[in-house]
């Protein structure tokens, strides 16, 4: 990975969030708060930064919301967007411009890509035959329709998938099919679409990938798996009345009726990121400053997102990037994994969910950056609850960071008047811990560089459990009773570790980095002795800048402990909460369905029919059953979790649906190549899904 120094500027992008309802502490740990981490941190190296977001708001889920409360997705997007453009100002989110896709510019900015593309004939059109509404007059996207599920006979089965048995569906599968707007029967008709043609970009975006592998590993081996199955067709329009409407002679042109069409919303949210910044270059008087960072060749563009818009941010924007040749592609994309919420899936539909807007009417910002920030999910998904967030606020902050800074500063003003203290004839401790809070800048921003804002957290924290130590080791209630020179010394060098700390963890706690800069009387450009010092606010951040005499402001408390009652009712409301939670529908008791997917996803899965020609339960573990399949072209060993369930009598000679093309792994010394499907139902005994037909038979 180049160095950010390589380049002249940064180009920072947090994921737009939806405009269908507030942000969760989800949102936080994946796409927001890494990123304002990176951007303050990178602000105060000095560097040219601008960080862009805004609101999502087109897409089918908007337009679910609005027929929900029985009102337009205008309406909802009204409402939702300023909502989450001041939750992210009160939470410390340092955009340089948050948008909105429902804009002119941004229906503007959409249009003109498009054209853009068009014109070098970069897409195809297809034909196929969609589910359409004849009473209202639209065709059905996928949860406009419902129906009876084929495979387990679930009669309110949506058009892309059965919340009952899980089953990924499309439209046309469904048994007599209803649309939920009027109930009235669809009926099929002729569609034509523009795709864009990923496979034709197959090579380049290889090659660029290839160029890239430093990238996380969750990233690329996403992105190298949807390479290996080879990239396919992506409709860009849908028939659906909410979002920007397609160019109407471009479309007459290709053969595609325009009536009811638009961009799909995972074409046009992307071009959101550029639309915004437009809307920032005229906001801030130079209207042509956005193509300084969007088209030029030294701008280090990086895209911070949750792991399940990986495919659109390295697959799908970049080959229309490429395909327009004006824009730079990311540098970088350290997409999270996903954040639970007291050891299970966040699910705003079950209420399991903790809102940021009313976290903060509670608690202060910074104990939760710091929390998540401490815990994010870089590498794998990661669990946050309300005992660890009262554990590190009290344990950590309150008594690590806090204690030190507090204690500092009232021998600062006990015995020194509340001035800083000279530093004379400093002892072999004195030095020991100057010369190690010179390097943590660079410790800290080394993490920061590599997106390890965990370890960058540990680090900065690290910082003042040293000062503790410090502080313990030279006594100064002991030595301003008998030597006020050592005493001194101690609470000098213990100053300007606080000072370096207001810097350094400025990024995750940008309130309590403020609030420590006034009681040490630092204004947030406060450099050293030597304002003149070429280095950054963050390179002198180590340097012992603050100088004798300099004198202080009163202390405070910086951070207050967290009772055990304030912890217990956030835990009653989240309890509470999720049992009064509606049924999306179906069972109460069923998880909630997983995230949306789309068609080609399904084609993904090889499901054949199968038949168990023996079951043998694996030495040693309770649950593993060792079967060998039958499944017409080959006889397959498939280690399955079922032994608890089934004896070994039960499942021989059973049909079953098998997932054949999972890539084989070791269990148990024992190799799987596959996996048998079964049903959980709400009291955990699962069942076989069976079915009837040939061995290898394709089930889909
Ligand atoms: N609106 C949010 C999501 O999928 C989606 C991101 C768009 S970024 C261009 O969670
Ligand atoms: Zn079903």
């Amino acid at each position: 990975m180049p160095s950010t120094d390589h380049f002249k500027r940064l180009l920072v992008t947090s994921a737009l969030p939806y405009a269908n309802g507030a942000i969760h502490i989800g949102h936080i740990a994946g796409a927001y708060l890494p990123a304002d981490i990176y951007c303050r941190y990178n602000r105060m190296k000095g560097r040219d930064v601008l960080y862009i977001c805004g609101s999502d708001e087109h897409g089918v889920a908007i337009m679910i919301k609005a027929r929900q409360e029985g009102t337009t997705p205008q309406a909802i997007v009204d409402e939702i967007h300023p909502l989450i453009k001041s939750t992210f100002k009160d939470f410390g989110m340092s955009f340089d411009y948050y948008g909105r896709t429902s804009s002119d510019t941004h229906a503007q900015t959409t249009t003109e890509f498009f054209r853009a593309l068009n014109a070098k004939d970069t897409f195809v059109t297809k034909t196929d035959e969609q589910l359409y509404d004849p009473e209202a007059g639209i065709f059905l996207a996928d949860r406009f329709v419902v129906g009876t599920c084929p495979n387990c006979g679930h009669e309110n089965a949506y058009g892309d998938q059965c919340e009952n048995c899980g089953t990924s569906l499309s439209p046309l599968e469904l048994i007599e099919p209803r649309s939920t707007l009027t109930d009235a029967t669809p009926e099929l008709k002729e569609t034509t679409h523009w795709y864009l043609p990923l496979g034709d970009f197959q090579e380049r975006l290889e090659t660029w990938i290839a160029s890239h592998d430093d990238w996380k590993h969750n990233v690329l081996g996403q992105v190298k798996s949807w390479l290996a199955d080879g990239l396919r067709d992506r409709a860009i329009t849908r028939d659906v009345p909410w979002g920007i409407p397609i160019p109407e002679k471009e479309a007459r042109q290709a053969g595609i009726n325009p009536d009811g069409k638009v961009f799909y919303v995972w074409f046009d949210a992307p071009i959101g990121y550029i639309s915004a910044t437009r809307e920032w270059a005229e906001s801030v008087g130079q209207p042509s400053k956005w193509k300084t960072y969007w088209q030029q060749d030294d701008t280090k563009l990086v895209h911070f997102i949750g792991k399940d818009n990986i495919v659109f941010h390295c697959l799908m924007f970049p080959a229309m990037l490429m395909a327009h040749g004006d824009y730079v592609l990311p540098e970088d994309v350290p997409a999270n994994e996903f954040l639970n919420l007291e050891g299970q899936k966040l699910s705003t539909s079950r209420g399991w969910a903790i809102w940021l807007h009313e976290y903060l009417e509670d608690f202060p910002a910074d104990l939760l950056r710091y929390t998540l920030a401490s815990t994010f999910p870089e590498a794998k998904d990661s669990d946050f609850s309300w005992k660890d967030f009262q554990a590190r606020v009290n344990n950590e902050l309150a008594d690590v960071l806090g204690n030190f800074v507090n204690r500092t500063m009232t021998f600062a003003h006990r015995f020194f008047d509340g001035v800083v203290p000279p530093l004379s004839n400093p002892g072999g401790m004195d030095l020991d811990v100057i010369a190690q809070l010179k390097e943590f800048p660079t410790t800290i921003g080394a993490s920061y560089e590599q997106y390890k804002f965990r370890e960058g957290v540990f680090h900065t924290i690290n910082l003042a459990r040293i000062g503790n130590r410090y502080f313990n080791d030279t006594e100064p209630w002991k030595s301003a009773k008998s030597d006020m020179e050592k005493c001194a010394n101690t609470i000098h060098v213990s100053l300007q570790i606080c000072a370096a700390l207001a810097t350094l963890m400025e990024p995750v706690m940008p309130f309590s980095a403020a609030r420590l800069r006034t009681m040490l009387n630092l204004d947030s450009e406060y450099r050293s002795q030597d304002t003149a010092s070429t280095q950054s606010i963050w390179d002198h951040a180590g340097s012992c800048y603050l100088e004798s005499g300099h004198t202080l402001n009163p202390a405070e408390i910086l951070f207050t402990k967290i009772e055990d009652e304030a912890v217990q009712r956030q835990i009653d409301i989240l309890a509470q909460r999720s049992s009064d939670a509606e049924p999306v529908t179906g069972d109460k008791s069923f998880a909630d369905g997983k995230d949306e997917i789309v068609y080609d996803d399904f084609t993904r899965l090889d499901l054949r029919v199968g038949t168990i020609l023996s079951a043998v339960k694996v030495e040693g573990a309770d649950r593993l059953m060792q079967l060998e399949v039958d499944l017409g072209f080959e006889t397959r060993q498939i280690v399955s979790g079922i032994a608890e369930h089934f004896a070994q009598e039960e499942l021989t000679g059973q049909q079953v649906v098998v997932v054949v093309n999972l890539a084989p792994r070791k269990i148990r010394g024992l190799v799987s190549a596959g996996m048998v499907l079964t049903a959980e139902n709400r009291d955990g005994s699962l069942r076989l899904v069976s079915s009837t037909g040939e061995n290898g038979a394709v089930v889909s």
